[in-house]
């Protein structure tokens, strides 16, 4: 049979380095995927694309993301490793739905191949293998290998009225990320990785495509994802035919921290961004000011955008959705997008029905489970699902900002991490729509199983919580509250990490001020309580705090100090003793979480590493 082309997208690889004396060098090639092969080709303009390699799919025995934990030294910052033969092939995606829709595919391809049963979650570099340290480039893999690729774990809610009038979106073109069999009349059937014109994307949960043969029907969002962004004309900051005195005025009319837009810059096809944002004087006073930067790009790689010179990025979308996050450089972060026509358009968003909204009439409430951070935590039902809803007080969350973030939130998805479904935003109080678990916060699960728990049994749960974890590090997303009450227990007792992120939403300084006394100061790496500093190396730390408590089965730490005589202990280089149930093997892990530099304690890759070579042997999951 014909082999058909499945997927084909212009990528980075890396060399194999076949031979010790092959060069590390990285080039761009236009992968193509059929149902055969996976090929690279030299792109030459004006001439055919000349093939530089072919691997027969059948050679292929693990396919998998790379959780990297240094630079990337190319223009692409997505790999994901091919190993076959005796060979790494290690290629860089553009975006991360590009990776996605790769690694799902070749997956898919291979699942019936001879697989690895363990694989290498980072690179090999230098001379050994970033995960486990092996020096032996095919020493046996240090994590389970899953075959399948992780679908989305949210519920579906019912399909949107047929006779709702659609609105289509232009010419946008969507790929099935998986398949989808239609259980209604309205919606069709998606085949993974075949191209879909999209027709209306105005309902959260479904969007109405168009597929080869001309029908048009709904199908699950988040089964498609966008097939490139070429443009970014449709993006609600970008103001196109706006000089900078109408930028000024409109930005000041906003009047609100961190209001921004990209606008044409003078230059032709150069693009600014324009910010408003309140400095403080001299004087002690803060004084409204808009700052213009321009989007630029550098002299040697072919797309390189940045606005501050250590950030680079392959595409304007990516630069812009980094600054929302992150100030770096900039006078502000970039908070919110403001366009002519709609003043604040984040807040026409917001009124929406957008993706993490969950609609009030589908969540059902019932009985109180406790008291959180935020609030009261309830049972309840969305969408034929136990959830648990937390009710926000108000006056003691930055909705705003949470708002935004949640949107992030959502899209980590993984067996060991609490999933938010979503956000509630049309009633009073805001409601966050959690996965529900049925066995409850991890210090309570501990202390009421006193002396019933194993060594492997505690190890186990350390060994969930890092795998949580080396996701989150893997997305460059930090916790900043790693402790075991922030960890809960599912029916089967796998343990999940919950409330990341989640502090920097908290008004109350008593818990935000290292200074003050709810601070979880007994959590926290020095770096943070001397100044705040964050970072996957800060939750390492807590990890290694919340190992302790999990082999003391939930004792609290430094039992009989206040917090200032905790940071002293600290800075004399003392730390928690080992607990009586902890073999000295996991002791000496806790220390090494406990360096008092965060360059010398391990990443999460590779202590989940070391968790799973100390002898326990756990099935997975999911
Ligand atoms: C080549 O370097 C290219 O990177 C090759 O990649 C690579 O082959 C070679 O690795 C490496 O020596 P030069 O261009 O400097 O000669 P491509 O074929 O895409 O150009 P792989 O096997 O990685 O495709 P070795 O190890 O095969 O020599
Ligand atoms: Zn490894």
């Amino acid at each position: 049979m014909f082999p058909r082309v499945i997927l084909k997208e212009m990528m980075i690889k890396k060399s194999q380095q076949k031979k010790i004396v092959s060069p590390c060098n990285y080039k761009e090639r236009v992968f193509v995927l059929d149902t055969q092969e996976l090929k690279y080709s030299e792109c030459r303009p004006g001439k055919k694309p000349m093939l530089k390699g072919c691997i027969p799919l059948f050679r292929i025995k693990c396919v998998e993301i790379v959780f990297c934990d240094v630079p990337i030294p190319c223009n692409y910052k997505y790999p994901f490793q091919v190993f076959h033969d005796n060979h790494y092939l290690y290629i860089f995606a553009p975006d991360n739905d590009c990776r996605q829709r790769w690694v799902r595919a070749l997956k898919e391809e291979t699942k019936n191949n001879n697989l690895v049963s363990k694989y290498h979650p980072n690179f090999w570099m230098d001379g050994k293998w970033r995960c486990c340290q092996q020096a032996d480039k095919l020493a046996a893999g240090c994590h389970v290998y899953y075959p399948e690729g992780e679908a989305s774990k949210k519920p579906l809610p019912k399909l949107p009225d047929s006779k709702m009038e659609l609105h289509n979106s232009g010419q946008l073109t969507v790929i099935a990320l998986q398949d989808y069999a239609p259980a209604n009349n309205d919606d069709i059937p998606l085949v993974k990785d075949e191209e879909y014109i999209l027709i209306d994307s105005n309902h959260a949960d479904w969007w109405a495509v168009q597929n080869g043969q001309g029908a048009i029907g709904f199908v699950p969002s988040t089964y498609v994802a966008e097939k490139s962004v070429k443009n970014f004309e449709r993006f609600e900051w970008y103001n196109k035919n706006i000089n900078r005195g109408e930028a000024e005025t409109l930005l000041k009319n906003e009047d609100r921290e961190g209001a921004f837009m990209v606008r044409d810059s003078s230059q032709a096809g150069v693009f600014t961004v324009s910010v408003f944002a309140k400095a403080l004087g001299s004087n002690g006073e803060r004084t409204p000011s808009v700052k213009h930067y321009q989007i630029r790009q550098t002299q040697t790689g072919k797309a390189a955008f940045y606005l501050a010179e250590n950030y680079l990025f392959n595409t304007i979308p990516q630069l812009i959705h980094y600054h929302q996050h992150n100030a770096a450089g900039l006078i502000t972060r970039l908070r919110h997008p403001v366009s002519r026509d709609g003043g604040c358009s984040q807040e026409l968003a917001d009124l929406s029905q957008d993706q993490w909204q969950v609609n009030p009439t589908e969540l059902v409430l019932g009985q109180e489970l406790g008291t959180g951070q935020f609030g009261r935590v309830l049972e309840g039902r969305w969408r034929e699902n136990k959830v648990a809803v937390k009710m926000v007080i108000e006056g003691c969350m930055s909705e705003e900002d949470f708002k935004e973030e949640a949107k992030v939130m959502m899209q980590l998805s993984h067996c060991k991490l609490v999933q938010l479904y979503g956000v509630c935003t049309q009633r009073s109080p805001l409601c966050l729509v959690f996965e529900f678990m049925d066995n409850g916060c991890l210090t309570d699960y501990l202390r009421a199983r006193k002396g019933r728990l194993s060594a492997d049994q505690l190890l186990g749960m350390c060994l969930d919580v890092s795998e949580g974890m080396m996701y989150l590090e893997s997305s460059n997303f930090i916790h900043r509250d790693l402790a075991a009450r922030n960890c809960l227990v599912s029916k089967n007792n796998e343990v999940k990490v919950s409330d990341f992120g989640m502090t920097r939403f908290v008004f109350d300084d008593q818990y935000t001020s290292s200074q003050c006394s709810k601070f979880p100061v007994k959590w926290s790496a020095p770096e943070v309580i001397r100044y705040c500093k964050f970072s996957s190396k800060s939750d390492i730390w807590s990890f290694g705090v919340l190992m302790w408590e999990v082999f003391t089965e939930g004792r609290l730490p430094y039992e009989h100090l206040s917090n200032a005589e905790v940071v002293e202990m600290l800075n004399k280089g003392l730390r928690l003793q080992k607990p009586r149930l902890a073999p000295h093997s996991v002791h000496i892990l806790m220390e090494w979480c406990w360096k008092e530099k965060p360059d010398d304690r391990p990443s999460f890759s590779l202590l989940l590493h070391e968790i799973g070579s100390l002898g326990h042997v756990k099935q997975p999951i999911c």
